[in-house]
């Protein structure tokens, strides 16, 4: 079947009217359009197929985790209708999709990953009911099952409506009943914007953007303190990210044999073997482009006797990512000057980790690591006579730091992104909260303010650190950090 006659079919199966979908049959809707189609092979295609119900099924890992979840969510919002959507294929050209990655707030309250996905909270008397809507198994009978290019014949098996609730621990319905019935719907209700048009349309006469933006907030704050299936999933997360990195480091001869390329398609291999994919674009930087921060085009030259900056994250078959950076020598020792600008970098995330801990400010680790960063650059004749306390009420020394010291971490690089600035930067550190400590140090290769053999060197080194009862862990700690353990670990693996 070409791809026009499917086009065709796919239109005429919007699901705006899922009865008329189910009630007529394809074939005889668009009479004459299908030349290619007999009577006989339409009328073969709908029997013949054994029952693949699965039943008995057990409820995913995070079942229990996923309703404690929802309970905050309800808490917070009593009597309001809650609309969080898995958000939709996005295409990338003509009729090729980008890989689907559900919602993050999706994602977080139910354990879901499929597309087209909402989950829903009714208010009731005492809370709310929790309902994920669907799109079930395909129609055999109408055809949509072969003939529409999202059919199960060309996409894959998805799970029936009853296999989903056993699994996920939530009842479900089908989601093309949905639209209408959100359109029907009276009472207060909030929707996560920005994923879902076809849901966004259905409710627009009834959600303000100052309320929705309340319940992105909530979720955004919800996730700043990670449960115990969540830091294990980090902790999966930064395994697999340092298997991705000794990966890389094995193979630095090809990558100079071609590019950064080789780089990250190694740690891409790597991603995608023990995850979901890669968390954020990898940063595979060689020589100067070190100085640049989100270097991804990762299309230059690795050459030895230059510096790697690879900064990438494994993302688990769950939605948990890892953030991590290594700076290390392509040859696989430092030059004095590499390693004196690597040692304070190395000095002052030193001085940032020890400033994690439960009870201190989000800031302390940062204005920690800038402080040790400072009194490098001071010492290094690069700031003239200025003094420590001086460079650091003007903040000249962030012309070589350049960014903040870390974030949150969790299923989304930069977690809680939305979070208020009380909860989050103005905020005090718990147990459970994971966040990156990253400082760097980067000196442009046209910067005349630097003698010339800084420029082009860039330095950055980041971790995953979880805040603890009584201090931290480093999540990320199964790759060496100091300067002669990265050059012990590097010859270990070159072998
Ligand atoms: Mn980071």
């Amino acid at each position: 079947m070409s791809y026009k006659e499917r086009q065709i079919v796919s239109d005429e199966l919007t699901p705006e009217n899922p009865e008329t979908a189910e009630a007529e049959p394809i074939k005889q809707r668009k009479n004459g359009l299908y030349p290619g189609i007999s009577d006989e092979l339409a009328e073969s295609m709908k029997s013949g197929w054994a029952d693949t119900e699965l039943r008995g099924l057990k409820p995913i890992a995070q079942a229990g985790h996923t309703a404690a979840r929802r309970a905050a969510l309800s808490a917070r919002f009593p009597g309001e209708r809650l609309v969080v959507p898995a958000g939709n294929l996005r295409t990338r050209s003509n009729d090729t999709e980008y890989a689907f990655r559900a919602s993050t707030e999706y994602a977080y309250l139910t354990g879901d990953q499929t597309q087209d996905g909402v989950l829903v909270l009714e208010p009731t008397s005492d809370g709310h009911d929790a309902t994920i809507y669907l799109l079930p198994r395909s129609n055999r009978e109408n055809g949509e099952f072969w003939l529409d290019g999202q059919g199960e014949l060309w996409v894959g098996r998805r799970h029936s409506l009853s296999e989903a609730e056993q699994l996920l621990g939530l009842p479900a319905k089908d989601v093309r009943e949905l639209p209408a019935a959100l359109s029907e719907a009276t009472g207060p209700v909030r929707t996560v914007r920005g994923h879902d048009a076809g849901i966004e349309a259905a409710l627009t006469d009834k959600v303000t953007a100052e309320r929705d933006e309340e319940l992105r907030v909530h979720l955004s704050e919800a996730r700043l303190v990670k449960d115990a299936f969540e830091v294990a999933e980090l902790q999966k997360a930064c395994d697999a990210t340092a298997r991705g990195f000794e990966d890389v480091v094995k193979v630095l001869d090809k990558a100079e044999a071609t590019s950064e390329r080789y780089i990250e398609g190694t740690f891409f291999l790597r991603a995608r073997v023990e995850g979901n994919d890669i968390g954020y674009g990898s940063i595979c930087a060689a020589g100067p482009h070190a100085t640049t921060l989100h270097w991804v085009r990762n299309d230059g030259p690795v050459r030895p006797g230059e510096l790697l900056l690879l900064d990438a994250g494994v993302e688990t078959d769950e939605l948990y990512t890892a953030d991590v950076t290594r700076t290390l020598p392509i040859n696989g020792s430092f030059t004095p000057l590499q390693r004196k600008i690597y040692d304070a970098v190395y000095e002052a995330q030193e001085a940032g980790i020890a400033a994690v801990k439960p009870g201190a400010a989000f800031r302390d680790f940062h204005d920690a690591a800038q402080r040790v960063l400072a009194e490098k650059l001071v010492e290094w004749g690069l700031l003239g006579d200025l003094s420590v306390e001086k460079v650091l009420e003007l903040g000249l020394q962030r012309r070589w730091t350049l960014h903040g010291t870390g974030h949150m971490l969790g299923m989304d690089v930069h977690d809680c992104a939305a979070a208020r600035t009380e909860a989050y930067v103005d905020g005090v550190l718990e147990p459970g909260v994971c966040l990156t400590v990253e400082p760097g140090l980067y000196f442009q290769a046209d910067d005349l303010t630097v003698p010339e053999e800084y420029r082009g060197i860039g330095v950055r080194i980041e971790d995953d650190i979880l805040v603890t009862e009584d201090g931290n862990r480093n999540l990320s700690d199964k790759l060496p950090r100091r300067a002669d353990e990265v050059e012990a670990w590097m010859a270990g693996l070159k072998g």
